[in-house]
């Protein structure tokens, strides 16, 4: 199995992750979004990070490849039986992906993408506001929702791994989540960042 995309991307970071916890061994190309490499561009139609490659099938979304390799790679199950604990997951990695990411994004975009990549300044106005008035409500949010070292049933599942990924960027970012005002998310994340599948660097830092 290949899987494109640079971890940089909390999707692809998604899915690295979720592979690595069902024991799946995947060749990790960590391509930028857009790489012109024929082989990313041939089963990435929109040009989006992360893409899976598994013989001759191939996936491009986050969220598809998790849902495929569950169902291909049904043990460790990562994805709870019961309609509730179900959508509670789904929820949860919904509001990684439309909410927390976004806003998180923008954080990480400023820090690292504009300077370190696109060679142009931060725009610390943007940095700030989400800082301080975006992130906030949406960790104190996590914070009620946290009891323990996973979000749903007590074991992990597709809700953690999304939640991390965003909280992963800031980190890199330079600005970790603060223990002392979220404690319950900051004891749960630094248990989900111990576990070794969770340890994917990506070559250029982080
Ligand atoms: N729904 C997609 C979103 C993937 C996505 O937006 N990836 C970003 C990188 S973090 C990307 O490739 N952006 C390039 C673009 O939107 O053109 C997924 O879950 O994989």
């Amino acid at each position: 199995m290949i899987l494109f995309g640079s971890s940089f991307s909390p999707f692809a970071r998604k899915a690295l992750v979720f592979a690595g916890e069902k024991g799946l061994h995947v060749d990790h190309r960590p391509v930028p979004p857009h790489d012109p490499a024929p082989e990313f561009q041939a089963v990435s139609p929109l040009g989006k990070i992360p893409a899976l490659v598994d013989g001759t099938y191939h996936l491009a979304d986050s969220s598809a490849i998790c849902h495929y390799l569950e169902r291909k790679y049904p043990t460790p199950a990562l994805f709870p039986a019961g309609a509730e604990e179900l959508g509670r997951m789904i929820w949860f990695e919904e509001f990684a992906d439309t909410v927390l990411i976004p806003t998180a994004g923008k954080v990480f975009f400023q820090i690292v993408v504009r300077p370190r990549l696109m060679k142009e300044p931060t725009d610390m106005a943007v940095v700030d506001q989400a800082l301080t008035k975006e992130i906030p409500p949406l960790l104190d949010y996590l914070e009620r929702q946290v009891t323990g070292p996973f979000l749903i049933g007590g074991k992990l599942s597709l809700a953690d791994i999304a939640i991390h990924c965003p909280l992963v960027n800031l980190k890199i970012a330079g600005h970790p989540l603060d223990a002392a005002r979220w404690p319950k998310l900051g004891a749960y994340f630094a248990g989900l960042v111990a576990r070794p599948a969770f340890g994917v660097r990506d070559p250029k830092g982080g």
